[in-house]
């Protein structure tokens, strides 16, 4: 068994879970935050047989589009150590998702 961690943009949250759950594969969503951009992001967490990881990844693939974000050059973390001064923004690609596959050891439903 794997655990795949996806790191998605809430906009896609909630039409990636109806898919997953369509398909049979169990997740849990939560609400995480983004250390670069200091925003809201999802952490989809969920247990998949081996022989199933690369077809949920196909629908992660399909549903999480990449997006623009504007974001001040300085990162919305340091803001404080601005003072009044007004930076300047840059645009950042997020996502589609950001996916982490790790083995299972062992898991149990008690
Ligand atoms: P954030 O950390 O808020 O990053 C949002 C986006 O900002 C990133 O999109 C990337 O395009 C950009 N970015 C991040 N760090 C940067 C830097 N030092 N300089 C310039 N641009 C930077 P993604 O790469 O698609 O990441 C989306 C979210 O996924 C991240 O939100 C973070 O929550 C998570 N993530 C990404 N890589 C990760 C990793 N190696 N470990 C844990 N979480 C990760």
């Amino acid at each position: 068994m794997k655990m795949i961690t996806a790191i998605v943009q809430n906009d896609d949250a909630n039409k990636l879970i109806s898919s997953l759950r369509e398909k049979g594969f169990s997740c849990t969503k939560l609400s995480s935050t983004g250390g670069f951009l200091s925003s809201g992001n999802t952490t989809i967490l969920s247990g998949v047989d081996d022989d199933r990881v690369e077809e949920e990844i196909e629908i992660i693939r399909k549903i999480c589009k990449t997006k623009k974000k504007v974001t001040a050059a300085i990162p919305p973390s340091s803001f404080s150590t601005v003072g009044g001064y007004l930076p300047q923004t840059i645009e950042v690609t997020v996502g589609g998702a950001v996916v982490f596959v790790n083995s299972v050891d062992r898991f149990e439903k008690i």
